[in-house]
């Protein structure tokens, strides 16, 4: 049975990637909602029903396991799902918190994710949990998802774009640490860790979250030994070009490949 995967559009790709890396003999299947992305301007509720038709889709292929490789998901639709769902459902804010929590020395942490996810608080939740504390930093960057749902990972435009957005946290001398916590982000982390310099450690959820899949995995059912290369299924709502070319360039070094893309109706 397949791990299934969910995002608003292409952000949990990286997420996905991370996932084949840990977990190669896993059969993935990913849907990204990339006709209704972004989910970081929408209300809850939407979230939640956008959310959830995602996961009825996924059902139907029979996952035995559910990333929710999205933050504004998880944000607003994780303990909903926890609660619901006779599979075990991972999603990205704790173990995002958690690596943050590994690589912070003086605990002032940043964090910049979409609106929905920022106003949730659930990342400030999530680090005090883990210690109370944390000094927390967080700042929305709307303009970020949709930039990179067009194909903009890099060059002048994208630069100049994640200068602009990050100007209220980039100037701060405390902060050693920040949050990429929307999964569209690491698609943008070198022109990020340009503007935001080098003595401040990014990071992302992606290794976390893969890592929980895995123990997670342990107690449930991993993947045969003899399922060698996995066949592993892609699905977006939207334009399918434009999803196959971010595609082609986020697994263009890996050594996996990306074997079917479809259009989910
Ligand atoms: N990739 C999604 C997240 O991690 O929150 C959100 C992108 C979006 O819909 N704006």
């Amino acid at each position: 049975k397949p791990i299934g995967v969910i995002d608003s559009g292409v952000g949990g790709l990286t997420v996905v990637h991370e996932l084949m890396r840990q977990l190669p003999k896993e059969p993935l299947i990913y849907l990204g909602d990339t006709e209704r992305c972004p989910y970081g301007p929408r209300t809850e509720e939407e979230v939640k029903q956008f959310t959830w038709e995602m996961v009825h889709f996924l059902l139907k292929k029979n996952i035995k396991m559910l990333v929710i490789a999205c933050n504004t998901a998880t944000a607003f639709a994780i303990n909903d799902l926890h609660e619901k769902l006779d599979i075990p459902v991972i999603g990205v804010i704790k173990p995002g918190a958690r690596a943050a929590i590994k690589s912070t020395e003086n605990d002032y942490i940043g964090i910049i994710g979409t609106e929905g996810t920022i106003r949730s608080e659930a990342y400030n939740d999530a680090l005090r949990q883990i210690k109370s504390e944390i000094e927390v930093l967080s700042l929305a960057c709307p303009a970020f998802a949709p930039m990179v749902e067009k194909g903009l990972l890099e060059g002048p435009e994208a630069r100049r774009v994640v200068e602009k957005s990050l100007v209220p946290i980039s100037k701060h001398d405390k902060m050693d640490t920040l949050i990429l916590g929307c999964t569209h982000y690491p698609l943008l982390k070198d022109t990020i860790q340009e503007v935001v310099g080098e003595d401040i450690k990014v990071i992302s959820s992606s290794e976390e979250t893969a890592r929980e899949t895995s123990t997670t995995l342990d107690i449930h059912q991993i993947a045969d030994d003899d399922d060698q290369s996995p066949l592993h299924q892609f699905y977006a709502t939207g334009d399918l070009e434009i999803f196959i070319d971010i595609t082609q360039r986020i697994f263009k070094d890996s050594q996996f490949e990306v074997l079917t893309i479809k259009h989910a109706d």
